[in-house]
């Protein structure tokens, strides 16, 4: 498939010899990424993320390249962070989240409090003692990542399966009815820059459970109780699929005034009808305004915990699926063959023809810049161009105007957010070949740069 043909904005003409170049794109030639696609409609597209799979570089290139939010998968977890009464244990989950950090990814805390998953001290107690140990346990865990949380699952999991609309029976359940929103108000209490979540699965369509949740929500709104959004876990297969009023669903919440993400998104499948579904479900956040983000539940097939089901966008090997194409057409990039996403992730050939710097040379890199903006907001794509040496790492400079700011940067890390900002590389992606190029991102509020980027060799 042709690629849409780029405008060049008239200043960058004469300076397209020099150090780089300044490109405008359609909207929907500017992404080619799950994140920058997502990052162009105002939303991220995370996954959950494993601490011991972050050495596996295959692993790593695509979470790095594909993905603005990360979930960890079982480091947040109650077991995991208080393993013993009052001993707090935060590595696993620390790598996680400054990764992400340095990385300009958003993270979604998972999950404060819930009945799976307790350390076998918490599964002993009752009452009193549960409900003060649960009570320390949220203020305890959400100090410690007070400022570093998008999102908290602050509950997860509460309402029975079945067709009664009841409350899951759990050792935290019988410590009092109120203690869902006990937890809500501690979180906030601990932490009152993250969104506070309520989380669960089969939700995802109007059925008795979801209208239980409903009800919750709508009682905690009137009350006063601090809950900001609503996550969909949405594990689909063919015993579970895709509702047909999942947009629906989700709209409902949304309109009580609350966000809704799509939380640890997995279906289950292969080829076309798998890839529909992944699209049908993009199409679903996109159409409902306050759904801010999309979060799959793992990288590659045999990274799910559902192996068997094949049911992520990517296969073993950290191949695209079709299902991985199908979402980036959903979120309404094109998918270019020619750029389409490398296995491997440092660097792709500089025969990209959308924002072709002038013909490299010497021993530095240029960088051009092409920019999705709306009213209010943009998306910057940077591609970095090797000289005739080989980088070993590169910073890029540019200006923003007065007014703007950096509010998100994938594969590099940004020096500040208003005014000349430098962006250097992250560490999978600061060597390019000579000739060759790589990629950075950036998305900001107010009007975009208009001013050439410098690139200087590191
Ligand atoms: O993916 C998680 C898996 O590695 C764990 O073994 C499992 C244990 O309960 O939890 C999985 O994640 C769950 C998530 O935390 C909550 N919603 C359901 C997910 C899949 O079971």
């Amino acid at each position: 498939m042709t690629r849409p043909r780029t405008t060049v904005i008239a200043l960058a003409a004469g300076l397209l010899a020099a150090a780089g170049s300044f490109v405008v794109l359609s909207p929907a030639d500017a992404a080619s990424t799950l994140g920058s696609a997502a990052a162009a409609k105002g939303r991220y597209f995370g996954t959950a993320v494993a601490a011991y799979k972050l050495s596996d570089s295959v692993y790593s290139g695509i979470l790095n390249r594909e993905f603005t939010s990360v979930t960890p998968e079982n480091e947040m977890k109650w077991d995991a962070t208080e393993p013993t009464q009052g001993s707090f244990n935060y590595s696993s989950a620390d790598t996680i989240v400054n990764r992400a950090i340095t990385n300009g990814q958003k993270v979604r805390g998972h999950a404060l409090a819930w009945h799976s998953q307790q350390p076998g001290w918490a599964q002993n107690l009752s009452g009193t003692a549960l409900r003060n140990a649960m009570v320390n346990h949220v203020t305890q865990v959400a100090t410690h990542y007070r400022g570093k949380i998008d999102s908290w699952d602050v509950v997860n999991e509460a309402f029975a399966d079945g067709g009664n609309g009841a409350r899951r029976d759990s050792n935290l359940q019988r410590t009092g009815n109120d203690w869902i929103e006990v937890a809500f108000r501690t979180a906030r209490a601990a932490d009152s820059t993250a969104k506070l979540c309520y989380n669960d699965y089969n939700t995802d369509g109007q059925n008795a459970k979801s209208n239980a949740v409903y009800a919750m929500v709508q009682d905690f709104k009137a009350r006063g109780v601090p809950i900001d959004c609503v996550g969909f876990q949405s594990h689909f297969n063919s015993a579970s699929p895709l509702p047909s009023d999942y947009q629906a669903n989700l709209q409902r919440f949304a309109n009580l005034g609350v966000d809704v993400q799509i939380t640890e998104l997995d279906i289950e499948g292969s080829g076309t009808a798998q890839a529909n579904s992944y699209a049908a479900v993009v199409r679903a956040c996109l159409a409902v305004t306050r759904c801010n983000g999309i979060t799959v539940w793992g990288i590659r097939d045999t990274d799910s915990w559902r192996a068997s089901g094949t049911p992520l966008l990517f296969d073993g090997s950290g191949n695209p699926k079709a299902a991985y194409s199908a979402t980036l057409t959903a979120l309404g990039a094109t998918t270019d063959p020619s750029t389409s996403p490398p296995t491997s992730p440092s660097t792709s050939p500089s025969a990209s023809p959308s924002t072709s710097p002038s013909t490299p040379s010497g021993s530095g890199c240029t960088a051009s810049v092409s920019v999705n903006a709306w009213t209010g907001g943009f998306v910057a794509t940077v591609k970095v161009t090797a000289g005739a040496t080989r980088l070993s790492g590169w910073t890029v400079g540019l200006t923003l105007p007065s007014g703007s700011a950096v509010s998100n940067t994938w594969s590099a890390t940004a020096s500040g957010t208003t005014g000349a900002v430098s962006f250097t590389n992250v560490a999978y992606n600061g060597a390019v070949n000579p000739a060759a190029t790589t990629e950075f991102g950036f998305q900001g509020t107010g009007t975009a740069p208009s001013t050439t980027p410098t690139c200087t060799a590191r």
